[in-house]
C-alpha cells in the first residue's frame, strides 16, 4: 500500500513536471495548476486520502504528499515568471511606436479668429490699459434707450422705419427695435452707475441698409467718460492714444471737424492723416485724410435724462465702426466679405486663436 502511494506520487510528479514545462502560456499553466492543486485536483485528492489512513500511514504519507504539493507549487510559480517575462518580451517586440510620425495639428491651431473679434480684443486691451471697463447690453432695445434718452427727437430721420428694424407694436403701442447703435448701453450704465464712469461698449448694431459699404448688421464701439471735469482736452488725448496704439504707429495726425449729433454738443468728426503707397494705405502721417470716428461732449439733455445734473457733471463720448477700422488696419477691401462665412477668407484674414492681443506682447503680430 505504502509503496504504491509513493510510486503514485512519483508518477504524478513526473506527469505534472512535464505538463508544467510544456505549458506555452499563462492560461495553459493555470489549467495545469487547477488540475493538480485545485479543489478537485490530483494532489488535493491525495491529500484528502490522508483522512482515511491509519495514523502510522498518515505519518509516512503526509510529508510525501505535502512535499509533492510544495514542489509542484514552486515549479508552477517558477514557470509563471518565465512565461510572464516571455509575454512581455513579445509585446515589446511587436508593439512599436513610430516617433518620427508628424504631429497632427490640433483643432485650436487650425481655427482662426475673425478680424472683427480680433479688433474687439485689441480695443479691449488698449482701453483697459487706460482704465476703461467694458460694458454690454441687449440687442433688442426700447425706443427710450435707443432714441429718446439720447436726445434724438421724435421726428428724427434715424427713427424712421427705413433705417430701424422695428418689431410689431405691443398692445400698449410701444415698439421694440434692434438697437441702431451701442449708445443705449451707455444710457443703461449711467442709470445704474454713479460717476466717475469710464466705459467702452463694443457690439453688434442693426440698420436697414445694404450696399457696398453698409450691411444690415455691423459692429460699433462707443466710449463714454463722465466726471466732474472731463473735458475736450481729455477726449483728444484719449483718442490720440487710442489711434497710436491701434494702428501701431508712433504718431497720428488728427483733424477735428465740426459736426452735429443729437447726443453731443459740441460734436466733431475726426480724420486721421494717411498716405497711399501703391496699393497700401499708411495711417498716421501724410497729405491724405481719412474719416475715422465721431465724438463730442455729452449733451446736457442726455445727462438730465439719466438724472445727472449738467452743472455738476460733464463728459465726452465717441463712436466708430469696428468693421471699418478692421478694414483699414488689415487691408480688407470689401465689407460684405466679413459676413460671408467663407473659410478661405477667414484663413487668409483671420488670426491665430491663442495669440491674444496685449499692449506688452503686441496687438497684432
Ligand atoms: C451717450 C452719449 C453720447 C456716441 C457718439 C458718434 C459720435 C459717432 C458714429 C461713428 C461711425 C456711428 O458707426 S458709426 O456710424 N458715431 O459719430 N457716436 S458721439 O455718443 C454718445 C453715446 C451715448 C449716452
Amino acid at each position: 500500500m505504502m509503496a504504491s502511494i509513493a510510486a503514485n506520487i512519483e508518477q504524478l510528479e513526473k506527469v505534472l513536471t512535464g505538463e508544467i514545462a510544456s505549458a506555452g502560456d499563462e492560461a495553459a499553466l493555470e489549467a495545469v495548476r487547477v488540475s493538480a492543486l485545485g479543489k478537485k485536483g490530483a494532489v488535493s485528492e491525495l491529500l484528502r486520502g490522508l483522512g482515511g489512513m491509519s495514523p502510522e500511514d498518515r505519518q509516512i504519507n503526509g510529508p510525501l504528499i505535502n512535499g509533492l504539493k510544495i514542489r509542484v507549487t514552486d515549479e508552477i510559480n517558477a514557470r509563471r515568471e518565465i512565461l510572464k517575462a516571455q509575454a512581455l518580451e513579445e509585446r515589446l517586440a511587436t508593439e512599436t511606436v513610430d516617433v518620427t510620425l508628424p504631429v497632427r495639428e490640433p483643432a485650436v491651431a487650425q481655427g482662426r479668429v475673425h478680424p472683427v473679434a480680433q479688433v474687439v480684443d485689441e480695443l479691449i486691451a488698449i482701453f483697459a490699459d487706460m482704465g476703461f471697463s467694458i460694458a454690454e447690453g441687449p440687442h433688442i432695445e426700447n425706443d427710450n434707450y435707443n432714441f429718446t434718452a439720447l436726445n434724438i427727437p421724435e421726428d428724427h430721420p434715424a427713427r424712421q422705419e427705413m433705417d430701424t428694424f422695428y418689431f410689431d407694436p405691443r398692445e400698449d403701442g410701444s415698439r421694440r427695435l434692434l438697437r441702431t447703435h451701442t449708445s443705449p448701453v451707455q444710457i443703461r450704465t449711467m442709470l445704474s452707475t454713479k460717476p466717475p464712469i469710464r466705459i467702452i461698449a463694443p457690439g453688434r448694431v442693426f440698420r436697414c441698409d445694404y450696399d457696398q459699404t453698409h450691411t444690415p448688421m455691423f459692429h460699433q464701439v462707443e466710449g463714454l467718460v463722465i466726471d466732474k471735469q472731463a473735458n475736450l482736452g481729455n477726449l483728444k488725448w484719449v483718442l490720440e492714444e487710442f489711434l497710436k496704439a491701434f494702428f501701431e504707429v508712433p504718431n497720428v495726425k488728427m483733424r477735428f471737424r465740426a459736426s452735429h449729433f443729437p447726443f453731443t454738443e459740441p460734436s466733431m468728426e475726426v480724420d486721421v492723416g494717411c498716405t497711399r503707397v501703391g496699393n497700401e494705405l499708411k495711417i498716421g502721417e501724410g497729405d491724405g485724410w481719412l474719416e475715422i470716428l465721431g465724438c463730442g461732449m455729452v449733451h446736457p439733455n442726455v445727462l438730465r435724462n439719466v438724472g445727472l445734473d449738467p452743472a455738476e457733471y460733464q463728459g465726452f463720448a465717441w463712436g466708430m465702426g469696428i468693421d471699418r477700422i478692421a478694414m483699414l488696419k488689415y487691408g480688407i477691401p470689401d465689407l460684405r466679405t466679413f459676413f460671408a462665412s467663407d473659410l478661405r477668407w477667414l484663413k487668409h484674414y483671420g488670426f491665430a486663436a491663442l495669440d491674444l492681443p496685449s499692449l506688452a506682447g503686441g496687438l497684432s503680430r
